[in-house]
């Protein structure tokens, strides 16, 4: 009995010996400490997608949970000391007008190619509501749309004042979605959306289109797991958000059966791994060689 109880802390302190002299966590390979890849939400597509970058390309580099409003005030403090950062980043987005950013090239693909944003709706909607459905059917940007957005809400305004400027600046454009037959009874239209600049600035250009229509809008924020089992359920009329077909192709696979996809609201979208310019890497393949630069 007294034997073991003596025996307790040296177990402990040669636990602790140990973790010291290997350092607990770190390492995974070539020594030193690992380099970090300043990440967003965790349930975002780009971050599974990242981990699977760090285990196919035997990469010695933690990626950090964050947001994506950290994630941009990490790259702004970085570029403000000239130091090297490597953040997961996507496009559309206001950061590539804002700073001079590259993406480190993928020859493995592991980020896919280019991708589309889909409109998803439950089903039963166009039944229930067949002007939002063709609305939202009709509903379709470029890049640039987007991007004009996000930078006056980047500068300031907020999502329904640049949503609704945005709109007044293309009215014509906008006219072209909205269906001539109006229905006499309007209602609320509930959207799904996360917090992700690229959504923020496509669910409030819909949410406005929708309120000139007559209709109330509730636009929700929410977790990348809970607008899809959400959209699936049909507790979401639509979401205005689904990266296909990659970076949601695991969320949307799961609820595909349930929803109506009414294809794509935007193309050219792409996400991956990006660093300012003057960081001298152009490909994932070079990150552990230099990964003492991205602490
Ligand atoms: N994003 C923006 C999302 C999709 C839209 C690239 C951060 C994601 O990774 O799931």
């Amino acid at each position: 009995m007294r034997k073991s109880f003596k025996l307790l802390p040296l177990a402990a302190a040669l636990v602790l010996l140990t973790a010291v002299l290997f350092g607990c966590g770190g390492g995974g390979g070539g020594g030193g400490t690992q380099g970090k890849i300043v990440g967003i939400e965790p349930g975002a597509g780009i971050m599974s997608a990242t981990e699977k970058a760090v285990e196919e390309y035997g990469l010695d580099y933690q990626l950090q949970d964050s947001s994506s409003a950290a994630m941009a005030a990490s790259l702004q403090k970085a570029i403000n000391n000239k130091e090297w950062i490597v953040v997961t980043g996507w496009t559309p987005h206001w950061k590539f007008a804002k700073w001079d950013l590259k993406y480190l090239d993928d020859p493995k693909k592991v980020y896919g190619g280019e991708e589309h944003v889909a409109t998803i709706v439950r089903t039963g909607l166009k039944d229930d509501m067949p002007e939002v459905y063709a609305m939202l059917d009709n509903f379709y940007w470029t890049p640039a749309d987007m991007e004009a957005v996000m930078l006056d809400i980047q500068d300031g305004m907020t999502p329904d004042e640049a949503a609704d400027q945005w709109i007044r600046d293309n009215q014509e454009e906008v006219n072209k979605w909205i269906p001539e037959q109006q229905a006499a009874e309007k209602g609320t239209v509930t959207l799904g959306y996360v917090e992700w600049d690229s959504e923020v600035a496509s669910t409030h250009v819909v949410k406005n289109v929708l309120e000139d229509m007559g209709y109330e809008v509730n636009a929700v924020s929410v977790d990348a797991g809970i607008m899809w089992t959400s959209i699936g359920t049909g507790e979401y009329d639509a979401i205005v958000s689904a990266w296909l077909p990659g970076t949601h192709g695991d969320y949307y696979n799961k609820v595909k059966d349930k929803v109506v996809n009414l294809g794509p609201n935007l193309e050219g979208a792409r996400i991956g791994l990006v660093v300012p310019a003057y960081v001298t890497i152009d490909s994932i393949e070079e990150l552990n060689d230099v990964k003492d630069k991205f602490q």
